[in-house]
């Protein structure tokens, strides 16, 4: 595990608003000086540009035509300089520094140390990764896996940067192997919301544009930290707000990016003023937010403003949730929400207002807690009283975070796909998928642990830090066979490896893709369910790379030679024949190749947008869930594991944590002055923190406490650090998202 070191915390007020010149001087620094003037500007200038690449980050969507010659934003700027740095991790890097060596340094090192070049492999006993010729290690994994006693002993990962083209050719070699173990990133994140809005709306997605948010007259953001995590968002915001918009931030934590932005192409950014951002800002309390919603909803039944023809033309359930709504006392919605009935009183009033153009936006603060599905089932059922759903201007914005994320699920990665999507790939490819549901990402490592999973393959991420339990998962991966990891970057996920370690590096999203000698080009949807090309332009970080469908087509070709009639090369080769098949299995991707051709892609179609509801009602269903929030036991405070502003997830791109006053550190723990008071611990002190769960106990010691404006009981500190605290077995109910943002502890002074 990472050392415990400190690095020198400096600690000054958190900021009011976000970007600004800063992050202009911040970008040009990570761009320049990690890859060089000419290959960082370049790779800028082609950032989210039609013709140009996908920026790697958020998924964020791009403005359909209004796009600026800077389409980017500081975290994207970050997250490029971190794949186009010159630096590499190359054969003799390895033979430099041991496993255990690598091991003791930290995740902001390991990025540092630069870009995979070779097949590296870690064979049993030995200290040392070496050098494996691309045949050989296909013919590793082959023989692992036909060597194992059922399919259903495999595992393949899949994070959200891999392309559709990846996806598609990845969970069909799984299927046709024979599993559908087949869990992904989406497991940890936004699995909450697909499963809530399926049952009640019919659809797992977003059902605004940009143009929505853009002319909402009142958009609600719940749980997310846009200033950090979707940059780009806060432009449309401001667009939103000069367009006469009001803004409501609900959120434990008073982020920079939810109070003011500073636009950095702006004059006035220039100028250091900001466009207030919240007009109303609700500091619920930690995982408050479903009482505060059912309080937005019994203002607008008692108040009768709620939309009579829109509920009696579509939806179902209303009954039952009047009747649960009236039995709610204000007392207790104040106390579980924090927040008062006047003020709840006020907002559903302005959600009530002008012709009711409400958008909500929510991400990771609302997903994993244990009633993530309850609380945004709330979410819709405020939706359906306003019949703010399938207007211009109203609609549900679950904003997803890794950039291809949710273009993965489109192509069935997911261990339960629906039984058409199976049919289809039957009928296209000619044979029998298995229709019994896989494993998710908790399921998976529970398996691997107890020796039911014998091989794990990762299309991408970071599995052993982005899972919860980091101590468990290790053993869990310790116990595998062969572990093989299909990455850009070095990684703590390739240090704790099965008998047998793989890593197989492959080409990033800015780089030129010559596989089968032409160029080639790959797809991707973004948030707002629009899909489109992303064109690498920089030279390959090395010759050796493969790109990622060619690395799964040859992983396929070698496990299922002779037994598969799919072209697996021939695919791997030209992404159009993958496209073609893509076209053919997947809805609403007819004349794939032609539509993604045109600049800017297409828009999928969205039945709930359209007011179709495919639920099992045939109508939209209005949620009814008994109030529900984690009660603390006495001396507990809630944890929730959050980023910082320097990192994408598990990548450490810097110490800082600017928006938020933190400098040159990541042991800190944000926590209410009062409740430091209370335990005796004073600012910047040293503390350790124990979480609670069921009887067992988890530890991680030496953390330095920073007052914080937070709602008392309620304390943060940053992910993937912190996963050492939270329980594999503590996961949403329904979705099984592990529970990230509740987590309980207790905090004492350091001995
Ligand atoms: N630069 C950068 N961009 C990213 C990422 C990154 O790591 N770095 N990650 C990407 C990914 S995969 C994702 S999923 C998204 C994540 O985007 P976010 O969801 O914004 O990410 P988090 O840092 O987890 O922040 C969660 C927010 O929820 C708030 N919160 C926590 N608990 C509660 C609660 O109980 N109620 C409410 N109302 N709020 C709460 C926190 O205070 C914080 O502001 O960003 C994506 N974009
Ligand atoms: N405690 C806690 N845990 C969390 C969260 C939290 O908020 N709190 N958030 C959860 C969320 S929302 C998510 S999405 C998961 C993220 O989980 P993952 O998606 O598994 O993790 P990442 O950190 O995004 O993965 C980073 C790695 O991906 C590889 N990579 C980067 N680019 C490419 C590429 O183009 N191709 C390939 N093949 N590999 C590439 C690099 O090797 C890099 O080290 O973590 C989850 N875990
Ligand atoms: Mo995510």
């Amino acid at each position: 595990m990472p050392p415990e070191a400190f690095t020198d915390l400096v600690v000054s007020a958190p900021k009011s608003a976000a970007a600004g010149l800063t992050a202009v001087a911040i970008s040009m620094k990570h761009v320049m000086g990690n890859a060089g003037l000419m290959r960082g500007t370049s790779a800028m200038l082609k950032l989210n540009q039609k013709g140009g690449f996908d920026c790697p980050s958020c998924a964020w969507p791009d403005p359909d035509d209004h796009r600026s010659q800077f389409e980017f934003c500081e975290n994207g700027a970050k997250a490029i300089a971190s794949e186009t740095t010159l630096k590499r991790v190359t054969p003799a890097f390895f033979a430099e520094h041991s496993v255990a060596e690598l091991a003791g340094k930290t995740d902001f090192w390991m990025d540092q140390a630069g870009r995979l070049t070779h097949p590296m492999v870690l064979r049993e006993g030995d200290t040392h990764y070496s050098e494996i010729s691309w045949d050989e290690a296909f013919e590793l994994i082959a023989k692992e896996l036909n060597g194992l006693a059922s399919p259903d002993e495999a595992v393949f990962y899949t994070s959200g940067r891999a392309s559709n083209e990846a996806a598609f050719l990845y969970q069909l070699f799984a299927r046709q192997y024979g599993t559908n173990n087949l869990p992904d990133c989406s497991n940890m994140c936004h699995e909450s919301s697909g499963a809530a809005m399926m049952a009640s709306v019919g659809v797992g997605k977003g059902t605004v544009t940009l143009q929505d948010l853009e002319t909402a007259e009142t958009i609600l953001i719940f749980g997310q930290n846009p200033g950090t995590n979707h940059p780009r968002m806060l432009t449309s915001l401001q667009a939103a707000v000069e367009g006469g918009a009001v803004i409501v931030g609900v959120n434990p934590m008073k982020e920079a990016g939810l109070t003011g932005f500073m636009h950095p192409q702006q004059m006035m950014g220039m100028l250091g003023m900001a466009t207030p951002l919240a007009e109303e800002f609700l500091q619920v309390r930690q995982n408050g937010d479903q009482a505060l919603l059912k309080g937005l909803a019994k203002v607008l039944v008692e108040d009768g403003t709620i939309d009579e023809g829109f509920i009696r033309e579509h939806t179902a359930g209303f009954e039952v949730y009047r009747e649960h709504l009236l039995s709610l006392e204000w007392a207790e919605l104040e106390r579980v929400s924090g927040i008062e009935r006047e003020r709840i009183e006020r907002v559903a009033r302005q959600c009530a207002s002008g012709e009711r153009k409400v958008v909500t936006c929510w991400a990771m603060g609302l997903t994993q807690h244990k009633n993530a599905v309850a609380t945004i089932q709330e979410v819709v059922n405020l939706h359906l009283l306003l019949g703010a759903i399938g207007r211009p201007g109203a609609g549900l914005c679950p904003v997803r975070g890794h950039s291809n994320v949710q273009g993965d699920r489109t192509m069935g990665v997911f261990e339960k796909m629906p039984g058409w999507f199976h049919d289809a790939i039957d009928r296209e490819f000619g044979f029998e998928s298995p229709r019994k549901h896989g494993w998710d990402t908790v399921a998976a490592i529970e398996a691997m642990h107890e020796g039911r999973g014998k091989v794990f393959y990762a299309l991408g991420g970071n599995f052993l830090q982005a899972t919860p339990d980091t101590e468990y998962t290790a053993e869990a991966l310790r116990r595998c066979r062969l572990t093989v990891h299909l990455a850009t970057k070095l990684n703590r996920s390739h240090l704790v490896t099965g008998k047998v370690g793989l890593i197989l590096p492959c080409l990033g999203r800015s780089e030129k893709d010559r596989t089968g000698g032409k160029e080639q080009f790959v797809t991707v949807e973004n948030s707002m369910s629009v899909v489109h090309q992303s064109v690498g332009h920089l030279a390959a970080a090395s010759d050796t790379l493969l790109s990622e469908p060619m690395i799964i087509a040859r992983t396929a070709n070698a496990v299922l030679k002779g037994r598969s009639s799919v072209p697996w090369l021939a695919m791997g080769a030209d992404y159009d024949l993958i496209r073609e098949r893509i076209a053919r299995v997947v809805p609403a991707f007819e004349d794939f190749n032609e539509r993604v051709r045109k600049p800017g892609g297409f828009y999928l179609p969205n039945s709930a947008r359209e007011l179709a509801w495919t639920t099992e009602s045939g109508r939209a269903n209005f949620a009814t869930h008994a109030l529900s929030c984690l009660e603390l036991e006495e001396g507990e405070l809630l944890l929730q594991t959050l980023r910082s502003h320097d990192q994408f997830n598990t990548t450490v791109y810097g110490l800082d944590d600017r928006y938020r006053g933190i400098s040159n550190e990541r042991r800190v723990v944000f926590m209410n002055p009062q409740d430091m008071k209370a335990r005796g611990i004073g600012p910047m002190e040293e503390v350790n923190l124990t979480s609670h769960f069921e009887g067992e106990k988890r530890h991680a010691r030496h953390y330095l406490a920073v007052p914080y404006d937070l709602p008392r009981g309620a304390c943060a500190g940053y992910f993937p650090e912190l996963n050492v605290l939270v329980p594999l077995r503590s996961f949403a109910d329904v979705s099984l998202t592990p529970t990230s943002k509740s987590v309980r502890v207790t905090i004492e002074l350091a001995s």
